[in-house]
This record gives C-alpha cells, sequence and structure tokens, in this order.
C-alpha cells in the first residue's frame, strides 16, 4: 500500500545539517522541493532541487510570509493516497503527493530569548511552517514528518533498510513529536504575549517550553521526565550554565531550584546585599546564613545542620570565590549553583569531577510575576508564584516589647527563609543564620519541636555550650492557631516571634508573647508552600 518516498519538501530555518541531509536523499533518488533560501543552499551544493514556486504557480510574497501556503503543497501533504475521490482530486489539479516534509520553524524562541524587537519577534512567528508540520503529521498514514534534524536520520536510515519505503511506527512517532512541537511553538507566542502585555492571566497563560533535557528518569526511577524552558529566560536552574559534573537529576533540579530562588531573597552580593549561603535538602533549606563573606556565611549554613548538608545543593547570591569553594569540596555536595565564580573556584570544582557547577548570570526576581502549576486528579491547579514581598511598614509590632534592632534583623530573616520552606514551617534564626529549620509537619507545634531538637543536635556537632535558639529569632509561615506552638519556640530559646496574625485567637497568642517577654511581629501575609 504505502509507495516508496519519492518527494520531500525541505524548508529550514536551521540549515546546519540541511546539505547532509538533503545529499543523502538525493543519493536515495528522492526529488527534493524546497522554499527560497533552502533551495539556494541546496541548489549551490550542487544538488537538483526544485522550487515551491514553481509547485504553486506563484512567487514567494509578501517578505516571504506567503510561500507554501498553497493547495499544491497542502494537497500533496494531506491527500489520501489510497482514497479514490482524493487521488481524482490530485489528479485534476495536478498536485502531486508530497511523501517526507523536513521542516524547521522560524526561530520564534531565540528570537525571544536574544532580546530582539517587537517586530522581529512578531517577523519570526511562523505560520506556513506549522500549517505543513500539521498538515503532514494529520496524514502520518502516508507522510513523515520531521521537525528535528536528528529525525531526519532515522528516515534515512528506514529509506536505507526497507527499499524507500517508512514504517507506520516510525510516522505516527513523528506525527506525534510533529504536534508537540507545534504545540509548544504556540505556547511560546502566546506567553510571548502575556509578558509583553504584563497580563499572567491564568486563564489564558500556556504552559509551553522548549526542551531543556532529557532526563533519565523522574523523581523515582520507575518516572520517565523531561525539563523544559519555559521562554521566560528567568535566571536560575533552567537558563543556567552547567560547568562540570553530570547531567542534573530531576531532584538535582528541583532542588537547585528551592535552593536558588532561596537566596535570591537576599538580593546580589554583587551589588552590595549581604553575601548569603543556603543548603537544600529534599526541596527544604537544612541551613541558611548570612555572612560579611561567602565563607563565614557557608560556615554558619552548614552548622545549622551538619548532617542533612552531605549530599545537598549549595546556593549563593554571588560571586563564588575559591576560599568558600574549598569549604563546600569538603563536604559531598551534588550541585553548587550561583551568579558568577571566579577562576580559581572554578578550577577549586575541577578535582571533584561529579559536582555539578551551575552558574546562572543573575539571580531571578523574587518579586517577578509568573505562573505556578500543579497535577491533581484530572486536573491542574494554577496560581500566580508566591511573588509577595513584606515591607518594612507592613511589619506591625503587636507586644508590649518591640523587638531590638538585631532580634529585627534576624526575625525579617527568619521570615524570608520560612516562605521557602514546606509548611508548617518554623525557623529559628541568631546572628543572620538559621539555628533550627521545622519543614512540612502536619502540626505547627511539632514544627517548632523538630526544630528545636535539630538547634540541639547543631550544639552537639560543634560543641557550643548552648543551641543557637537561645536568644533567637522564630518565624512561622502561617498564623500560630494557638500559643502552644509559639510557647514551645520560647521554651527553645526565642526572644521574638514573627508571624502573619489573623487567628481567631490572635489575642489569646499576644496575651502569652507579653506573659513569656516575647516581642511579636504581624506580618499580614502568609507563606503556604506545599
Ligand atoms: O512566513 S511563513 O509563515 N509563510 C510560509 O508560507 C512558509 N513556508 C515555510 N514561513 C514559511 N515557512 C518557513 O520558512 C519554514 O518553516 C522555514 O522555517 C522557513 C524556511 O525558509 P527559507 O527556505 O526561505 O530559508
Amino acid at each position: 500500500r504505502m509507495r516508496p518516498v519519492a518527494r520531500a519538501l525541505l524548508s529550514v530555518s536551521d540549515k546546519s545539517r540541511l546539505i547532509d541531509q538533503a545529499r543523502a536523499l538525493a543519493d536515495l533518488g528522492v526529488e527534493l522541493i524546497s522554499t527560497g533560501g533552502t533551495k539556494r543552499a541546496i541548489a549551490e551544493a550542487g544538488m537538483p532541487v526544485s522550487d515551491v514556486a514553481d509547485l504553486t504557480g506563484f512567487p514567494e510574497m509578501m517578505d516571504g510570509r506567503v510561500k507554501t501556503l498553497h493547495p499544491a503543497v497542502h494537497g500533496g501533504l494531506l491527500g489520501e493516497r489510497d482514497l479514490p475521490s482524493h487521488v481524482a482530486a490530485m489528479s485534476a489539479h495536478n498536485i502531486a503527493p508530497i511523501d517526507l516534509l523536513i521542516v524547521n520553524l522560524y526561530p520564534f524562541e531565540q528570537a525571544v530569548s536574544s532580546g530582539a524587537d517587537y517586530e522581529t519577534c512578531i517577523e519570526n512567528i511562523d505560520i506556513g511552517g506549522p500549517a505543513m508540520i500539521r498538515a503532514g503529521a494529520k496524514n502520518h498514514a502516508h507522510v513523515a514528518v520531521c521537525v528535528d534534524a536528528d529525525d531526519v536520520d532515522a528516515v534515512l536510515a528506514e529509506l536505507r533498510e526497507h527499499d524507500g519505503l517508512t514504517s507506520g511506527t516510525l510516522r505516527q512517532k513523528l506525527a506525534h513529536k510533529a504536534f508537540a512541537r507545534t504545540a509548544h511553538y504556540d505556547a511560546a507566542i502566546s506567553n510571548y504575549f502575556a509578558d509583553i502585555r504584563g497580563d499572567m492571566a491564568p486563564d489564558y497563560r500556556i504552559q509551553g517550553g522548549s526542551l531543556r533535557q532529557s532526563l533519565r528518569y523522574g523523581e523515582n526511577p520507575h518516572q520517565t521526565a523531561a525539563f523544559y524552558a519555559d521562554g521566560s529566560d528567568r535566571p536560575g536552574v533552567a537558563t543556567a550554565e552547567q560547568l562540570q559534573g553530570k547531567a542534573l537529576s530531576y531532584n538535582n533540579i528541583n532542588d537547585t531550584d528551592a535552593a536558588y530562588e532561596l537566596v535570591a531573597e537576599f538580593g546580589d552580593a554583587r551589588n552590595g546585599a549581604k553575601p548569603t549561603v543556603a543548603i537544600i535538602k529534599h526541596a527544604n533549606p537544612c541551613g541558611v546564613a548570612t555572612g560579611d563573606d561567602f565563607v563565614s556565611a557557608y560556615r554558619a549554613a552548614l552548622a545549622c545542620d551538619p548532617v542533612s548538608a552531605f549530599g545537598g545543593i549549595v546556593a549563593l547570591n554571588g560571586l563564588l570565590d575559591a576560599e568558600t569553594a574549598t569549604e563546600i569540596v569538603k563536604v559531598f555536595t551534588e550541585v553548587v549553583i550561583a551568579p558568577a565564580a571566579t577562576d580559581d573556584a572554578i578550577a577549586v570544582f575541577k578535582k571533584k569531577k561529579n559536582l555539578r557547577l551551575l552558574i546562572a548570570g543573575d539571580l531571578p526576581d523574587p518579586k517577578a510575576g509568573s505562573l505556578t502549576y500543579r497535577n491533581v486528579a484530572g486536573g491542574v491547579l494554577v496560581q500566580d508564584r508566591d511573588n509577595g514581598h513584606v515591607a518594612e511598614t507592613d511589619l506591625k509590632v503587636v507586644t508590649k516589647r518591640a523587638p531590638s534592632d538585631i532580634e529585627m534583623a534576624d526575625l525579617r530573616m527568619a521570615w524570608k527563609v520560612a516562605k521557602h520552606v514546606k509548611s508548617n514551617a518554623i525557623v529559628y534564626v541568631k546572628d543572620g543564620a538559621t539555628a533550627g529549620i521545622g519543614a512540612g509537619q502536619m502540626s505547627r507545634i511539632d514544627a517548632a519541636r523538630i526544630a528545636a531538637g535539630k538547634a540541639e543536635d547543631a550544639m552537639e556537632a560543634a560543641g557550643w555550650d548552648q543551641p543557637k535558639t537561645v536568644g533567637s529569632a522564630v518565624s512561622s509561615d502561617a498564623f500560630f492557631p494557638f500559643a502552644d506552638g509559639m510557647l514551645a519556640a520560647a521554651k527553645a530559646g526565642a526572644t521574638s516571634v514573627i508571624q502573619p496574625g489573623g487567628s481567631i485567637r490572635d489575642q489569646e497568642v499576644i496575651d502569652a508573647a507579653d506573659a513569656a517577654g516575647l516581642a511579636m511581629v504581624f506580618t499580614g501575609m502568609r507563606h503556604f508552600r506545599h
């Protein structure tokens, strides 16, 4: 039933593999048809190739906007070879079948990410290419569609092995990929408008993007996975350059993102913000600290929970230096991410071949808007990312005692960290470093106790005479529904508290804070994270 591939239409923006593949097809006796630039390149390489314009009887017009949008092309792609009415229509209108379509689209995504102006981005919206891809893919019973040069290799292999035939299995796979490509392409275009217009309306924002990396497996080895860049070019794990180490895993990417988004809350140390280091395990911080330099910040972050830091992810909010690198490699670490690193720091990591070093150029803007997605059975939840920010003026002292300046600095830090800890979250901070972190508990009082227990462990590991929770600031990601959670923190030595407030028992909690001599601040904003 299948006829051998006799005619191929090639229309590619990225011509890097064009000539070799066109030659392979010509050698197999396949007739080549092409659009302007593609045709020129093939002809210059000395191969016979006909122009789509000869097929359609129309010249390319309107700066190439209309070149393949014609029944001679679309009929050739869509005609059912074994349907008499289609065959009759093809012969009546002189439409010859096209068996193989090789297209890669105008580089819209690259135009956007290179910062091209509006007109250039719009001009890079390909219309004819996706139309052909969709036509050929619909008719995959007869047509093989390649949207990726690697797939041309697979087609060539089959043509050689099977006397010019392609298999139904391959054509169906190519159709599947073709529709994924046009879907992602249109998503990138729609999301570009969302970005340009500053309109993140979840009801028509499309989760699209370009494949960044196929992953060996997902959260667990029996799960398949892939990593997509969303086209926003937000600095971070999706756009960072990996300088060394094995390919990132699904969990690495998730944890690296958590680490980097967290340190970004503290600003860029290259612009005068305090050097800040976060160490992440299982998407939760196990130590965060600021310091006069990165090496002291790293040491303080590590001291919070040195046991959990083993195999962790480390993020910095500035220029990674050799001294800090030397300190980091003393502990088994999976990934290090920073906006930049010195040559000496990079040299230090060279000795740790497996450690992945990511250089992101910049920090993500914590206040930037975008959407987050979560699957539920039969649906997808979409929301604005938590870019909420509590300004100095939003903070309300609710107790008789106001926090001292030192307490206030620690409270603000504890609040920033708690935003990045799974709920229920309790975070103790002392002298610019986390003293204990309680994450992901069903009860807030358990989170407070676990965090205090971590601080006891840290004390023992370091040989301090008291845990760092003594005299600490404590934050809670959501309000204390009762006084008990807050009092558990006070028992561990916290002297100041930051929390959203808003419980019907707020007054009870405030009274208990006053009775315990605590200074408490309400933020008016909650940071659940699940
Ligand atoms: O401007 S278009 O949307 N109009 C078309 O009819 C059309 N046909 C193919 N762009 C169109 N193409 C695209 O041209 C292809 O998808 C490919 O990316 C590009 C190849 O152009 P050239 O062969 O002139 O380099």
